[in-house]
Parts: structure tokens; C-alpha cells; sequence
């Protein structure tokens, strides 16, 4: 059969067929696993994930499990209950870091270092279908990741997709030195450059210090989540929500900076405020001139 009958043949099967031979290609090399190992890799490059800190979570498109179907394990693991459950989420599919992992090895070996994990049909268990190779699970923080993504899905309608946690300096150094309070964080951060209320109009969330990893944690982060797409963990990092890879990494390396900023300004004020800040008329300018849903409750 020469080319152009195979050709005729593939016409002839239609779309399906077409879809078929794109289904081919290795779950590493899928825009959305290529998205989800740079996310990981720019983070180390910044700074913020030393040994195995951070950790992503990217809720799959349906086109994107179909096209990874076929290299999924034939023998899935068995379900493993989340201890918490969330209806919005039956059925998804999720990649994940994989629990101990480096951050800086992600992009390296996605097979090893992430996965895919499925959500049951109850929305409160999760098994393996593809990756953690050698014995991995998803990450400790993964029930924080799994009721982020679910108040998200609720909250944007579906728009966001990828949950990512980050242990920026800049950021975990003024929550040594403001309270953990979302309106003092907050102004702090939009009054000391212009970007911030633009990057983060809704604010930034602030928990009290908690252990990491637990349901505790998971619980109050996600309901933080329901206002706000950045929560500050004091003492320990950022967990944050977006629709999809650029925009977490945008909205991480904008609050950091914000922080960077506060941090420098309040070093060379001898440790006091800094003396000269964006006015609240200037962030509602700022948030005049971008059209921005601007947090109002934080303005003066
Ligand atoms: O993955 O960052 O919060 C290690 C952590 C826990
Ligand atoms: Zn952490």
C-alpha cells in the first residue's frame, strides 16, 4: 500500500484514528507533564525548594488522561483513603511530586520523582496509574493539594488547575516579623511595589503556624482558598492556585518579590516600616487602571 492509499486509509478512519496516533506520544513528552517538570525546575532555580521542599499538583484536562491512557499501569495500585473527601473531585486525575522528591529532579525523571494519581468514585481515595517509580506516593502535602483543588474548581469554575507550594525566603522572613494577619500581610506587600496588587489583587491568605502535612493544615488552607489564590503557611512557605503553570509560578515569584522588597526596605529603616509606600488611593489607581477585582476590605 504506497502512502497516499495508507493516507486514505487514516481519512477513512476519521478523527479517532488521527487522535489515535497523537495518543502515542510518552506521558513525559505531553505539553502538560513538560509544563508541570519546568514549574518544578524554575522553582529550584529561584531558590525555593532546597533538599525536598515544595511540592505541585496539576488537575488533568480529560484530553490530556485520554492521550495518557494507554500508558497507564495495567494494574493500577490499590485505592489509598485521603481522610478527607471532596465531591468536585470524583473522577480526576492528577499529577503530582512524589513524596520525598527533589524538586530539581522532577524535570529529570517525571517517572520517578511524579505521577498520576486517580481519584475514586466516592472522592476520598487516590491510586497510582502512572509514575512514582521505585515505591513512591504523592507528596505529604497532598490532602492540602486535593482540598485546594477542589474549593478552586468550585471558587473559578474550573478555570484553576494547578496547585503549587513554595518555600520562598523573602516571603517566610516577613512572617517572622508581621503578624499572621491576611490585611497587615496583604498592604505590606501591595504598598511597596506597584506590580503586587496587580499580581495578587484578591490579597494574601495567612494561617497560624501549623504542622506540615496534616488534615489540620489541609482543612484551613483550603478554606483560605475560597477568597483567596495565595496562602501565606508562617514559617514555612506559600501555597498557591492557578489556572495553569505560568500564572502559579508568576503569582509565587510576584508575592516574593513584593516580600523581597518589604524585607530590603525594612533592613535599611533600621528595622522599622518603610517610609515611603504606595498610598491605598494608589493601589485603587493601580487597580482602576487594570480593571482588577481588588481586595476593597484591605484598603483604608
Ligand atoms: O515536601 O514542603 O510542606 C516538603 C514540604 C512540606
Ligand atoms: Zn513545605
Amino acid at each position: 500500500m504506497g502512502f497516499l492509499d495508507s493516507a486514505q486509509e487514516m481519512l477513512d478512519k476519521g478523527v479517532s484514528a488521527a487522535k489515535g496516533a497523537v495518543s502515542g506520544l510518552a506521558v513525559e513528552q505531553q505539553a502538560f507533564m513538560k509544563g508541570f517538570a519546568r514549574l518544578c525546575n524554575d522553582g529550584w532555580n529561584q531558590g525555593w525548594h532546597e533538599r525536598n521542599g515544595g511540592n505541585a499538583s496539576y488537575r488533568m484536562t480529560t484530553e490530556e488522561v485520554s492521550s495518557c491512557r494507554t500508558f497507564f499501569y495495567d494494574n493500577p495500585s490499590s485505592w489509598v483513603p485521603l481522610g478527607v473527601r471532596a465531591e468536585e473531585l470524583r473522577g480526576e486525575f492528577f499529577a503530582v511530586t512524589a513524596s520525598g522528591s527533589h524538586l530539581r529532579n522532577v524535570a529529570l525523571d517525571p517517572n520517578r520523582n511524579a505521577g498520576i494519581v486517580e481519584i475514586g468514585a466516592s472522592g476520598d481515595a487516590w491510586r497510582i496509574v502512572w509514575g512514582f517509580k521505585g515505591e513512591g506516593v504523592p507528596t505529604s502535602e497532598f490532602p492540602s493539594h486535593f482540598l485546594c483543588h477542589a474549593v478552586r474548581k468550585r471558587v473559578t469554575q474550573g478555570r484553576d488547575r494547578v496547585v503549587y507550594h513554595a518555600h520562598p525566603s523573602a516571603t517566610v522572613a516577613c512572617s517572622l516579623v508581621l503578624p499572621a494577619d491576611a490585611r497587615t500581610v496583604t498592604r505590606a506587600l501591595w504598598k511597596c511595589m506597584t506590580e503586587g496588587v496587580i499580581a495578587f489583587p484578591g490579597g494574601v491568605g495567612v494561617l497560624p503556624w501549623m504542622a506540615p502535612g496534616g488534615l489540620e493544615l489541609a482543612r484551613a488552607t483550603s478554606a483560605q482558598m475560597e477568597a483567596y489564590d495565595a496562602v501565606l503557611w508562617p514559617q514555612h512557605g506559600l501555597m498557591c492556585a492557578a489556572p495553569d503553570f505560568d500564572a502559579a509560578f508568576g503569582l509565587v515569584q510576584a508575592v516574593e518579590k513584593a516580600a523581597d522588597v518589604y524585607v530590603r526596605a525594612r533592613c535599611m529603616m533600621g528595622g522599622q516600616e518603610p517610609a515611603h509606600v504606595i498610598p491605598d488611593e494608589g493601589i485603587r489607581a493601580i487597580a482602576a487602571a487594570y480593571r482588577l477585582p481588588v481586595n476593597e476590605a484591605f484598603l483604608g
